[in-house]
């Protein structure tokens, strides 16, 4: 009897458990494009089209290599419209008694699986370089998952930037030479831009069709869509991106959203690239001299590090995990998420740029979007389903710790040590988005202050029983505490007051 090996589409690679564990003599690939996977965030059109377009090549690409592929296109009349009744439908058209897959990257999913009327053997997804078994172990006994820790292990395990076992140039992280303020001048034109082919073309059409009350600009489309483009891109970075990626990868600015970043995250999430060799490339460029080492090992740090790390944590904490709200936030998420009118220049650019590319670099999303919804003491379940919905490179296991914990501390602060909280004074250091907004900057109460100015004070304070003994907030409260009574009353009342506009007029 033959088997069903299910292939989803973020797991676009030749070396998938599921195709490893399969005979392409008698076995067949199962790929659909289904309403339940298209619908279950309004996902930003972009994401959809890049996903079913990738797995409509990559299924191109399976039949070339000799294997047989049943594949559902969203608009097919058979189309049951989920993954399991695919699995069903195609189990009684083959008669193949079992299904292999490899597991989903959300909870949600591999539930789905479980809950099928025919067996489903659910093998690791080991494009991952940490096991679930070797995360646990790791995070056995230890009172805090501390990513560093973490890392220098994936160091050791992958050898990379390793001279036997101490690490290339003597230290573990080279952050302290990173992080700069943005540059006057970028001297890298960002990641390459595919033109549509045929494939493309046509699965543009269909997403315009079906998915156009969506947020989000489906053209102009220039994403990679197979693994030869995935790699160019790779590639392109490598040479002209990585050597400034360390210095510049905290920046932002108002003409340039890429700036320095490897644009890689879409491809290596749907598979098409390899965690392992996007790291073999940069650590090479190192070895060239093409790639200084504060660049390089910090770019290698953010894949076997936090990227492990997260989905680490993700399986870790078991299915409740998106759901937390260790601080109890309850305010609606504002419009101006979804791209409504705000005065606010830096989420107002951050905003944009998701909504014409799905993609805003990490300090966008940690210290612009994610700051405010923290300072504002939005609803984290509410911030989950937009940063899952918006970014095409949002799955659970990646978006959840990102926002839940790192962003939000909704975790109780199993990622982060303390809040990500900034007011205005970071945002003006590391970009020029101030220079152009409405708000001023340099002004802490009164007409025009920077909102988050207001709001810096009012979260603190908000959250002063659960953070007052954090020995890395101390200093703030003491900041708080030395203001003159009269100051801090009006921070406070006008934080309040901007709260109280929220969702009710333009700020
Ligand atoms: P670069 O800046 O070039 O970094 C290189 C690579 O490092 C990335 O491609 C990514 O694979 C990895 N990386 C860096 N930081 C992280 C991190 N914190 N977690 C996991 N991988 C990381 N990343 C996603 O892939 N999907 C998400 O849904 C996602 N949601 C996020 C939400 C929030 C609130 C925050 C703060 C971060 C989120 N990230 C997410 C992490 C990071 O923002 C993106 O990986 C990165 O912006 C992708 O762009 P890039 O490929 O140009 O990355
Ligand atoms: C995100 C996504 C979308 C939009 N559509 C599909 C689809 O139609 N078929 C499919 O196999 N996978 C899709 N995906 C990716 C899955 O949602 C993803 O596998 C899970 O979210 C687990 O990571
Ligand atoms: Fe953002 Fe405040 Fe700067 Fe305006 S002044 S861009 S609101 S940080």
């Amino acid at each position: 009897m033959s088997k069903l090996l299910l292939v989803l589409g973020d797991q676009l690679s030749m070396d998938i458990a599921s195709l490893r564990e399969g005979d392409k003599v008698s076995d067949v690939v199962v790929m659909a494009e289904v309403a339940d996977e298209a619908s279950y965030v309004q996902h930003h059109p972009k994401k959809i089209a890049f996903i079913f377009a990738a797995m409509r090549k990559f299924a191109k690409a399976l039949e070339q290599d000799g294997w047989t592929v049943a594949y559902t296109k969203l608009d097919d009349d058979e189309n049951s419209g989920s993954i399991g009744g695919e699995l069903l439908r195609r189990a009684e058209e083959y008669d193949a008694g079992e299904v292999i897959a490899t597991e989903p990257g959300e909870w949600r999913l591999i539930s789905h699986l479980e809950d099928l009327p025919i067996p489903v053997h659910q093998f690791q997804n080991d494009l991952f370089i940490a096991s679930h078994k070797e995360f646990e172990d790791w995070a056995e006994g230890r009172k805090a998952l501390r990513m560093e820790y973490f890392y220098r292990d994936m160091r050791r395990k992958t050898g990379l930037l390793m001279d036997g076992d101490k690490p290339v140039g003597e230290k573990w992280n080279f952050d302290h030479d990173n992080r700069k303020p943005a540059p006057d001048e970028v001297t890298f034109d960002g990641p390459l831009k595919f033109e549509p082919d045929e494939i493309v073309e046509d699965v543009l059409d269909l997403v315009e069709t079906r998915f156009d009350n969506s947020f989000g600009d489906l053209r102009p489309f220039w994403f990679a869509t197979d693994r030869g483009q995935a790699l160019e891109q790779l590639n392109h970075f490598i040479e002209h991106g990585l050597p400034k990626f360390g210095d510049f990868q905290d920046a932002m600015l108002n003409d340039n959203r890429f700036l320095y970043h490897g644009l890689v995250s879409f491809y290596m999430n749907a598979g098409l690239l390899s965690p392992l060799e996007v790291c073999e490339a940069a650590a090479k460029a190192y070895d060239d001299g093409n790639a200084p080492i504060n660049a390089v090992e910090g770019f290698i740090r953010q894949i076997i590090g936090w990227r492990e790390y997260v989905r680490g944590i993700y399986f870790l904490e078991g299915p409740d995990y998106p759901r937390r709200n260790g601080l109890n936030h309850q305010r609606g998420l504002p419009d101006f998420y979804w791209g409504a009118e705000t005065k606010m220049n830096c989420i107002s650019k951050a905003v944009a740029q998701t909504k014409e590319d799905a993609y805003a670099h990490h300090i966008q999303r940690l210290m612009v979007t994610g700051n405010f919804a923290l300072l504002a003491g939005i609803n984290p379940n509410e911030v989950h389903e937009w940063y899952l919905a918006v970014y095409a490179d949002a799955y659970e296991w990646v978006e959840a710790p990102n926002v839940v914990g790192m962003s939000q501390f909704a975790d109780g602060g199993i990622i982060a040590s303390k809040p990500y909280v900034s007011s205005g004074s970071y945002i003006n250091k590391m970009s020029d988005y101030c220079k152009n907004c409405d708000y001023s900057v340099s002004k802490k109460t009164g007409d025009g202050a920077c909102p988050f100015n207001l709001l810096y004070w009012h979260f603190l304070i908000r959250h002063r029983d659960r953070f007052d003994n954090n020995p890395r907030m101390a200093q703030m409260y003491r900041v708080f505490d030395r203001m003159d009574e009269e100051r801090r009353e009006t921070v406070l009342a006008e934080a309040d007051a901007f709260l109280e506009k929220l969702g009710k007029e333009v700020v």
